[in-house]
């Protein structure tokens, strides 16, 4: 097959999940920035959406959005073996909070911290957009990295939000540090969308901008190991030379999930209940149609608040977040009686044991990579 091509950035979120997928599953790649002509000549058109990152496959599918890129991955038999019963499940909660409730540390960490991240970011916003021209390349980079202050009160990022932010991130590395004591990935031996998804932040965010990756290398090595272990390509890790491929739940992953849980649940409820109230309103809309009349991709509902760590923070909240939420709901509606038990057991803090089989206001879509209702 020829190789196949990634347009993304290294500092990426979404492109650090997928070239994270196609890394370990070793698939010939190469990778672009979408400041490369072709993707303005060809990929944009077809893509239909700025957004990165964006593969172009060998079969010709352009797709963009990180999710749909690794479920095109698995239709063409690239992405692995993929657990199977409440794992299944849980990999799709997994990857859903990682895109979603870990923008705020992420976000966080890079923009909260100037004076150590500055000079490296702007470096990175410089070199996507240069094409040779540095000094222009310079100017764009430090205009990009100005307007990002912007981007952080709709996602919950504020003076009195980032004590929690940090308590709850902080937290969820001493977890999984603990659970990559006692395992190379997050379901056990073998990788899943679970690992692919964490690293979008946990890697292009928090374990690469200078402030939070000394941070992660201080307070949880075992994640930065993880991260280095889910941008290479072997199978095996010195760390766990006898560990067998395959999937299994373990008290380790329990305690990540209830963490994940606690906070992500009272967020997509909330979301939930503003969907209710839009899906009763637009009652009539045609299938197919997209949510937002103004073309926004990912529209928000409205604000929402909930708490995490005991903190009541306001978010702006996420369409799509119920997307990837109906995703989970139709693995877990697949499942027997004996595995929806065990997933219900999984997933039971913070109320999305009952989220999962909740009906949806209306079914989601995505068309033409915009959020759309079915
Ligand atoms: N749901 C999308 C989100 C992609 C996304 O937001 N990518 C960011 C970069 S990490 C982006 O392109 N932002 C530019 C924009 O919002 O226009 C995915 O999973 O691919």
């Amino acid at each position: 097959m020829p190789a196949l091509q990634l347009y993304g950035a290294p500092c990426s979120l979404y492109t650090a999940k997928v070239r994270s997928a196609l890394r370990k599953q070793r698939v010939t790649f190469r990778e672009y920035f979408a400041s490369h002509p072709e993707y303005r000549e060809r990929i944009l058109p077809a893509a239909q959406n700025q957004r990165i990152p964006v593969v172009e496959f060998p079969d010709g599918a352009i797709v963009q959005d990180s999710a749909e890129i690794l479920d095109h991955m698995a239709n063409l038999g690239l992405l692995g073996t993929a657990p199977s019963g409440a794992l299944r499940v849980v990999e799709l909660f997994i990857e859903a909070y990682a895109d979603r409730a870990m923008l705020r540390p992420a976000m966080h960490y890079r923009w909260n911290f100037r004076a150590e991240n500055e000079a490296f970011i702007i470096g990175e916003f410089a070199r996507l957009v240069a094409r040779g021209d540095t000094a222009k390349g310079l100017d764009t980079g430090r205009m990009l990295a100005g307007r990002m202050a912007a981007y952080l009160p709709p996602l919950g990022i504020t003076e009195s939000s980032i004590p929690a932010i940090e308590a709850q991130y902080l937290a969820l590395l001493d977890r999984l540090d603990r659970h990559f004591s006692a395992a190379p990935y997050l379901l056990g031996g073998s990788p899943s969308r679970a690992d692919y998804g964490l690293m979008g932040p946990l890697h292009a965010h928090l374990g690469r901008d200078p402030f939070p990756a000394a941070l992660m290398q201080s307070k949880a090595p075992l994640v930065y190991r993880w991260t280095e272990r889910m941008n290479a390509g072997e199978d095996t890790s010195p760390e766990f030379p006898d560990t067998a491929p395959g999937f299994a739940a373990s008290d380790t992953l329990r305690a990540v999930l209830d963490l994940m849980a606690e906070e992500f649940g009272p967020e997509l409820r909330e979301t939930l209940k503003l969907f209710a109230n839009w899906a009763a309103e637009h009652a009539d809309l045609a299938a197919g149609s997209p949510v937002s009349p103004k073309g926004v991709d990912q529209p928000s509902f409205g604000p929402i608040r909930f708490e995490i760590q005991g903190s009541t923070v306001e978010v702006m909240s996420a369409g799509h977040s119920l997307w990837m939420l109906q995703r989970a709901q139709d693995a877990f509606a697949a499942l027997t009686e004996a595995e929806k038990a065990e997933a219900r057991d999984l997933l039971s803090a913070g109320g999305v044991a009952a989220l999962l089989d909740e009906k949806m206001p209306r079914r989601l879509d995505r068309q033409g990579n915009k959020l759309s209702v079915a």
